[in-house]
């Protein structure tokens, strides 16, 4: 029996509050400081500062409180300033903050790996190592395949996004805003044909076959160190793939000796009702990648793979000063253990019934929503051009812009997400109530409504 999270724990009420226009006055007066000492490419979707989180509730600095259906992009999957994370954090802080694991270990890491190894799929013998954010645990999965297969080409996948790091920008789909003007970019990157059955229609097999024909002309198995995947794209739109696919890619990898690696960053750490999204489609991959729910909001990422490809590496060949901090690999070992204690796999798949029970509800009303897709709490819309919602598919991005600024000011943060910029995507905390998500699919349906109108 698992205990549940009363509302209770909240230390800031779990309701959406609207107190002034959006963004507030002191919300502007900070963001006017912020536009004269922070550059522009860094940018802000949503321009309410934030003075306080908890649970599913954003509080800015006036006041206003916010649904957050974001979730800090699929990092606060257990809630904002959880109490197990913040006290077992608080606690490392003032224990060890820091000493370089490459320098003097501590046991914080180890057991990180022991729970990666634990949960992440398959049963073989793995070994793990931390960095700091997942662009870095893509670099270092890419680091190990070549070391392991002596071989250098990386294939990705269409929509793909893998971080904003030299090597990930260019592993990357699209390049507004992510790789405009910022080449050269690494070489020995190959981009692949994806499975997406809302646009292509093929099965699994058949996406498979055109994937690695493609693979296999264009740059040759024998050439290729690994396949990196998403098992579900996340920025590219909560993509999910046709039945078979995945593991056909899988199957071809281990034949022809490439290294294949789940970019689970966004999929993983419980989001999707499994600890990993891999374990839907039956994948065990070589290498997982995990990053941001890890340590319910602390910098943390890691690559877990198998013991033989992830000691390619020479002593030494891994590490970075901050890999593995102390204080977020506490955080982690109790996001875990607040996973556990919680049935929060069990919460996600609850999510994802509200969520989507909602959201085909406002599908029958509303036919510029295409698709309605996901897995656990990690649910998207697909919008299209009025009338051609069965048809032409055409994207929707403007619907897309005006139903998350009408969310935004009426205390609902959404995310945008897909190469066109028309996918709406849930990515809420398992914790949010269901009365939340009944109120934010409430604002949603008004939004379409008015847009429709
Ligand atoms: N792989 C699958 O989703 C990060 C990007 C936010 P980092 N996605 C959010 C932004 O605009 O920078 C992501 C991902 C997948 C890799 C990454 C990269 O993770 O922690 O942002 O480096």
């Amino acid at each position: 029996m698992t205990d549940t999270i009363p509302t209770a724990d909240f230390t800031v009420p779990q309701e959406r509050k609207i107190v002034t226009v959006i963004p507030g006055p002191a919300s502007d007066a900070l963001h006017a400081r912020r536009l004269a000492v922070v550059p522009v490419g860094v940018s802000s979707a949503l321009p309410v500062y934030i003075a306080r989180a908890n649970g599913a509730i954003l509080v800015d600095v006036d006041g206003n409180q916010f649904i957050d259906l974001g979730a800090g992009i699929g990092v606060t999957t257990i809630g904002h300033t959880q109490s197990g994370v913040v006290e077992a954090a608080t606690e490392q802080l003032n224990a060890v903050t820091h000493t370089l694991f490459t320098i003097t270990p501590y046991e914080e890491y180890v057991r990180v790996a022991e729970l990666l190894a634990e949960h992440t799929p398959g049963t073989f013998a793995k070994k793990t190592m931390l960095a700091n954010s997942g662009a870095e645990a893509v670099e270092n999965a890419v680091k190990i395949a070549r070391k392991y297969t002596r071989r250098v080409g990386v294939a990705v996948l269409e929509h793909a996004y893998h971080g904003r790091t030299n090597l990930t920008m260019a592993m990357n789909f699209k390049a507004a805003p992510y790789s405009t003007g910022f080449g050269p970019f690494a070489g020995d990157v190959y981009r692949a044909p994806n499975s997406y059955p809302y646009h292509d229609g093929l099965s699994g097999a058949e996406a498979a076959k055109r994937t690695i024909d493609y693979l296999e002309k264009t740059v040759g198995s024998y050439d290729l160190a690994c396949l990196v995947v998403e098992p579900i794209q996340g920025e590219g739109g909560f993509v999910i793939p046709a039945e078979g696919y995945l593991p056909a890619l899988q199957a071809w990898c281990t034949e022809k000796g490439i290294v294949f690696v789940a970019d689970e960053i966004q999929s993983g750490m419980a989001r999707t009702g499994a600890y990993f999204a891999s374990s839907h489609f039956g994948l065990e991959p070589d290498l997982v990648l995990s990053a941001k729910g890890i340590a319910g909001g602390l910098p943390l990422a890691a690559v877990t793979g198998r013991a033989e490809i992830m000691d390619a590496a020479l002593p030494g060949g891994l590490g970075g000063t901050f890999g593995g901090n102390p204080v977020a690999a506490a955080a982690a070992i109790a996001v875990f253990g607040e996973i556990e204690k919680h049935g929060l796999l069990a919460e996600a798949t609850r999510v994802e019934q509200t969520l989507s029970t909602g959201l085909l509800e406002l599908q029958k009303k509303y036919d510029i929503i295409g698709d309605v897709r996901g897995i656990g709490a990690m649910i998207a819309i697909e919008l299209v051009q009025p009338g051609t919602g069965q048809t032409t598919k055409e994207p929707n991005s403007a619907a897309v812009t005006a139903l998350a600024a009408h969310a935004a000011q009426n205390g609902v943060l959404v995310l945008t997400a897909g190469t066109y910029g028309n996918v709406l995507r849930f990515l809420p905390s398992l914790t949010i109530s269901d009365a939340l998500l009944e109120d934010a699919l409430g604002v949603l349906d008004a939004g379409f409504a008015s847009l429709t109108a």
